[in-house]
């Protein structure tokens, strides 16, 4: 009878062990050990029969019980620690792993070519100021000294939000506003977003521009053609050839408009230049008396210059982009080489 117990037990022990080595969950061992060391366990259920055998038999009983409990009990334990070890390996982190490269983001061609700009200027002594991109009437055109009847005003031309509202076209009206907040020297730089009703393969409704303003006693368009002069060499580089050619704006009088050597052909003629072997790339003019009127400045006392580049057509020139759109689909192949 002893005998019986004794082999049952130890029988009972074999097949928890075999139990436990399949299992691999913690949910599976748990149960595993309710099941055979739980109060209500088989192991537990067999010690109970303890009173049907003989005292003197008792202890050798009772020594492979306990020796069952014991190993079934630290079998349980270490596939325990074994799984949990698993499962912090799974998640926890490598730190002599190489590091997993981030892919940096970075400024838009656009405003990396309005910032080389602006610091251009700045270098030069200007200040940047900024405004709105919706305007009145007055401060995109009246006071810019554009007639009435003037074409730009055209609804073709302008995006207008009603009667006296627009998008600005260009960024002069900033010019305007600082001029009546500040007296000369006025030495100013406007960067910015303007709008025309305009839209192909060579115009956006809104592209950037980039203005100039100097206002001071005794300016002259030799001033004008130092401070473009060195701009050129600047953004360009320092051997471009440039040239002053005569033009025509409502605000400036006398005006010109300012052609660079060809970046592409280097002045010999290509598709790019039109075979002219020039390429213009922004326009200027000495600010007209009639605009200083507007903001309470005197002509007798102070002159002045102004100037306003497009940053899409020289971001082109310089980073030889041969389609405006590229700038405004935001592709990610076309924007990461920059
Ligand atoms: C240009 C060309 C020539 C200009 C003039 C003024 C102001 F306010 F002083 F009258 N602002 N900007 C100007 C002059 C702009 O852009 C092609």
């Amino acid at each position: 009878m002893p005998e019986d117990i004794k082999e049952k037990l130890s029988e009972l022990g074999r097949e928890a062990l075999e139990i436990l080595e399949k299992a691999d969950t913690v949910a599976e061992i748990e149960n595993l050990r309710i099941k055979y060391l739980g109060k209500k366990g088989l192991v537990t259920g067999f010690m109970r029969q303890m009173g049907s055998v003989s005292a003197e038999e008792r202890p050798a009983v009772g020594q492979v019980a306990n020796r069952v409990k014991t190993d079934l009990a630290s079998a349980i334990k270490s596939k325990l620690e074994a799984l949990s070890d698993a499962e912090e390996a799974k998640t926890s982190l490598d730190v002599t792993l190489p590091g997993r490269r981030h892919r940096r983001g970075h400024r838009h061609p656009i405003t990396r070519t309005l910032n080389e700009m602006c610091d251009i200027f700045i270098r030069m002594g200007f200040d940047i100021a900024e405004g709105p991109e919706v305007e009145s009437d007055y401060y995109n055109f009246e006071a810019l000294n554009f007639p009435k009847d003037h074409p730009a005003r055209d609804m073709q031309d302008t995006l207008y939000i009603n009667d006296n509202v627009v998008l600005r076209t260009h960024t002069s009206p900033m010019q305007i506003r600082t001029m009546e907040k500040k007296k000369p020297p006025v030495w100013v730089v406007i960067p910015g977003k303007t709008y025309r009703r305009d839209s192909d393969v060579s115009h956006t409704p809104m592209f950037h521009q980039v203005e100039g303003l100097v206002v001071d006693k005794g300016i002259t368009f030799g001033d004008l053609k130092g401070v473009l002069t060195v701009f050129v060499h600047q953004f360009f580089s320092p051997d471009t050839p440039l040239r002053f050619r005569p033009s025509f704006f409502p605000f400036t009088e006398p005006s010109a408009e300012v052609d660079i050597g060809c970046v592409i052909c280097h002045g010999s003629g290509c598709r790019t230049c039109g075979y002219k072997g020039w390429l213009e790339i922004l326009g200027s003019g000495m600010v007209d008396p009639e605009v200083f009127k507007f903001v309470d400045y005197d002509p007798q006392e102070v002159s002045g210059f102004a100037f306003g580049v497009g940053i899409e057509r020289v971001a082109m020139l310089k980073y030889g982009i041969d389609d405006l759109r590229l700038f405004f689909d935001n592709d990610l192949r076309f924007l990461k080489q920059f």
